[in-house]
């Protein structure tokens, strides 16, 4: 068989969208790598081509805690509710737990959790939770396979998507899962991706962008199976898969087929779809870079607000440093008197609300555009404009 990957995006030089920068290291040489996304003729999946080692991008000064968004605090909280109601597992594994924001909506007994990134994984052991500071590959399989035996609820929020030998991470649940188990995944929906042309998806950390054709695909070749599709609102557009062992009769849902039958209607098995969305993407550049300028030459200052690792890829996509944005506000006390990667703009703790000098916000972290207008909503009726890049840059 031909070359079955073709590159259809060139998103540019980028560091790693996670590696903030400490004001000592500011000249300091960065990572950097090209990024460029490619789509898979065979089995359909859309990943990034230069990929990094877990470790490098997953280790003790990881800064990303889900604990910091209400949205995802609730999206969890209210999936822990439906999962006692309606699956009433014996033993949770959580592949990934971060903070243990989903972790804390279970009895202490009942989940287990392993985070790579120490610095995080700390906080869940602190309120008691049973969490190991571990990546997720065969020895941590085998550890507890011995340990703990199988589980019948594996979890995995935004996890998966980042680790590149697929097909290990899949046998290794199989191998764990018990036979009438079930595993929910949760990553952002390549549909909802290209059809918003929100190309920040794309960064050293999420290897793939996933459909359910393409997940689909991979499950298969390791014996599993997508038994149902939830969409969700949570970043920007994710998919919450429910899998299971082929061998497992449950029936498949609907849901999967409504959402196969519209990924193909879109055209998620066609190169041409790809190549378009990469022409987008070079306008939306363009775009976003004359609201900028334009706001620029009035001379009125743009700040930013959430410094996520999406909104490395845009800026960096895009040119916009610390010469276009004063500053950065952010939550997260690991990305506060930071700098962002690539272009050092300067994060700030977010205290209460934006300073009311301050006339245009650059949205980092549009996915929670919602929770964030409801709480600056003072700032939005004083005449605060907020500048946005999906579907289409511009000004709200
Ligand atoms: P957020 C990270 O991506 C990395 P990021 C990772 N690869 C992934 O997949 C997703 O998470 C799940 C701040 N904020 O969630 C907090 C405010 O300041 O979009 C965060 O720094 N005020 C694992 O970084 C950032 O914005 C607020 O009111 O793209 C949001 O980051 C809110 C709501 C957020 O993920």
């Amino acid at each position: 068989m031909k070359n079955k990957t073709i590159e259809f995006l060139d998103l540019g030089m980028q560091p790693l969208a996670n590696a903030f920068i400490d004001q000592k290291n500011l000249n300091k040489k960065e990572t950097k790598y090209r990024l460029k996304v490619c789509f898979n003729k065979q089995n359909f999946l859309v990943s990034i081509k230069n990929t990094f080692s877990s470790n490098k991008m997953f280790n003790k000064t990881y800064p990303y805690r889900s604990s910091m968004s209400k949205s995802v605090t609730n999206s969890f909280k209210k999936l822990a509710e439906n999962i006692k109601k309606k699956i009433n597992p014996r033993l949770i594994l959580e592949i990934g737990s971060n903070d243990g924001t989903f972790m804390r909506n279970f009895n202490k007994k009942k989940i287990i959790g392993i985070e790579p990134c120490k610095n995080i994984e700390k906080i869940t052991k602190k309120k008691k939770f049973n969490s190991y500071p571990l990546y997720w590959n065969n020895k941590t399989t085998k550890l507890f396979k011995k340990k703990y035996g199988e589980f019948d609820l594996i979890f995995s929020a935004n996890t998966l998507s980042h680790i590149k030998n697929l097909d290990n991470v899949f046998k290794n649940v199989y191998r764990l899962l018990s036979d009438d188990g079930v595993l929910i995944i949760e990553d952002p929906s390549l549909l909802e991706c290209l059809k918003t042309n929100t190309y920040d998806q794309f960064y050293n950390e999420h290897i793939y962008v996933f459909s359910c054709i393409g997940l689909n695909e991979v499950l298969k070749k390791n014996k599993l199976e997508i038994y149902n599709v939830e969409k969700l609102n949570i970043h920007g557009g994710s998919n919450r898969y429910y899998i299971k062992k082929i061998i497992n009769k449950k029936r498949i849902e609907k849901s999967l087929l409504n959402q196969i039958l519209n990924e193909t209607k879109y055209g998620l098995k066609k190169k041409k779809t790809y190549f378009n969305f990469a022409k987008r993407v070079k306008s939306s550049k363009q775009k976003l870079r004359s609201i900028f300028k334009e706001i620029n030459k009035k001379k009125n200052k743009i700040i930013g607000y959430g410094a996520t690792a999406k909104s490395t890829t845009i800026l960096n996509y895009c040119d916009l440093d610390h010469k276009y944005i004063d500053y950065f506000l952010d939550t997260t006390p690991n990305k506060q008197n930071k700098y962002t990667p690539g272009t050092k703009i300067k994060i700030l703790k977010y205290k209460n609300g934006i300073n009311k000098n301050i006339k245009y916000v650059f949205l980092g972290a549009w996915n929670f555009k919602k929770e964030i207008f409801n709480k600056e909503k003072k700032f939005i009726k004083k005449g605060g404009k907020f500048i946005i890049h999906t579907p289409f840059p511009k000004i709200i």
